[in-house]
């Protein structure tokens, strides 16, 4: 097992190794990061005030736009000169933000990608073929030091390329396959246009899935078609990539590694802590990251935390699989609206396929639309739709119109993450 010790920390000892790693990042951020002291001082906090691990509510957050606002590199509590790495968001608009990594932290990333990888069953000598993107984004080279540090056998397949990625996996025997969940989805469809029978062309039983809002419809219709047992695992590039947090073998929950991060929830609007147990937006402080530290770093993602042990026996606090990030909930008429609701909804419905999109436009009022894929003996099926549009009704509160496409029509989504909703709505 990999980093055995770690895994099973009992509940006091996780928290005091918690206690003294806080004590000591927060000091070492205070000295070293300009912005840290300034927002320290600003609220009349001082690193001595930190003496129990309820404490940490007196340090004020850490938001995305202090890491734009410092680009390229004003947060580094290090000289350049001790950088091993840089990668960056995949910013949509604007500048990205670029993170920082001593030799540390990359060996620390690597040992808690070691970790989630063991947690997922993956063991020395697996053939783990690496679907995420190498590069600027932290998903390829994440998954590849994970995979190293467990002694695995790393295919860096990178993204797209969808024919020659199935050939790989056929002739080489992958038994860990890694990628978006919705990459994964679309190799449901693409590897039977090719011919194959995936249960028995391929050896794929491990699936490790993430960076991207998925429903566990979604993990059912995979593990289905390729008779493997998925994971979802959680991470953000300013908290090293992936590898924050990961599904155990109990699949209730994804554990964070405890003893590298502690995590709140918050209540998005006023910033007030909330209980365990209650839905709000999640706030990760890095215990350990050397050159980019981050205290109550300010996720934007949606869940809720759990802290009591797991029935498999590890303390490490659980989230809920993510509804999604505040941002990307839509406010229709009013209503708000999180993407994953709709896939929820659709991917419970047998006979609709995978593919879907979310368009939301304004004429007078504001309208959501779904279109969605089935066969084409269903596509002018009534029933189908008025049962689709009832659904939606039933969960969302508004009601959409539903159109029913023919497989193959939808855009799918090859390379990054899944697109699926259009906005069409001007933006101020
Ligand atoms: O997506 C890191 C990653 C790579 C995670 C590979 C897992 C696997 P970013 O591009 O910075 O980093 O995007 C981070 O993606 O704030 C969430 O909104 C979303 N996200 C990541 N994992 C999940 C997940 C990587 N398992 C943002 N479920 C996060 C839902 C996820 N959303």
């Amino acid at each position: 097992m990999f980093e055995h010790k770690a895994q099973f920390l009992k509940r006091k000892e996780l928290k005091r190794v918690q206690l003294s790693k806080l004590r000591r990042i927060v000091s070492y951020a205070y000295q070293n990061v300009p912005l840290f002291k300034k927002r320290f001082n600003e609220a009349g906090v001082k690193p001595g005030s930190i003496r129990t691990l309820d404490d940490i509510e007196k340090i004020p957050f850490t938001v995305k736009n202090d890491l734009r606002d410092n680009y390229p590199l004003g947060v580094l509590a290090v000289p350049q000169t001790r950088l091993y790495c840089l990668h960056a968001s995949s910013g949509t608009t604007g500048k990205p933000i670029i993170m920082a990594y001593t030799r540390g932290d990359l060996e620390r990333w690597s040992k808690l990608m070691g970790r989630s990888f063991d947690v997922a069953g993956v063991r020395r000598g697996d053939v783990v073929q690496n679907m995420f993107g190498y590069g600027l984004f932290t998903g390829g080279l994440g998954f590849h030091y994970g995979a190293r540090a467990v002694g695995a056998t790393i295919v860096p397949t990178g993204t797209g390329n969808t024919k020659r990625q199935l050939m790989l996996m056929k002739d080489l025997r992958s038994r860990v396959a890694a990628s978006t969940p919705s990459y994964m989805i679309y190799l449901c469809e693409a590897s039977r246009i090719e011919g194959y029978e995936p249960k028995v062309d391929f050896a794929v039983k491990v699936g490790i899935f993430g960076a991207e809002p998925w429903s566990e419809q979604t993990r059912k219709r995979i593990e289905d078609v390729f008779g493997l047992r998925a994971h979802d695992i959680y991470g953000m590039s300013e908290l090293y990539g992936p590898g924050v947090a990961i599904e155990c073998e109990q699949r209730n929950g994804l554990h964070v590694w405890g003893d590298e991060f502690l995590v709140e929830t918050i209540n998005p609007d006023t910033g007030d802590v909330l209980e365990p147990g209650k839905e709000g937006e999640l706030v990760f402080t890095m215990l350990s990251r050397e050159a980019m530290p981050l205290l109550r770093y300010r996720t934007r993602d949606l869940s809720r935390v759990f802290e009591e042990e797991c029935a498999c026996g590890r303390y490490h606090p659980r989230i809920q699989r993510i509804k999604g990030r505040s941002d990307d909930m839509l406010i229709i008429g009013g209503v708000n609206v999180f993407p994953s609701q709709v896939e929820h909804v659709l991917m419970n419905i047998p006979t609709l396929g995978d593919q879907y999109q979310i368009i939301v436009s304004h004429a007078e009022l504001d309208r959501l639309a779904v279109k969605v894929e089935t066969t084409p003996e269903r596509v002018n099926d009534p029933n189908l739709l008025k049962q689709i549009q009832s659904d939606l009704l039933a969960v969302l509160g508004i009601r959409a119109d539903v159109q029913l496409v023919e497989l193959g029509t939808l855009p799918r989504t090859e390379v990054g993450k899944a697109r699926r909703v259009i906005d069409l709505r001007t933006k101020e």
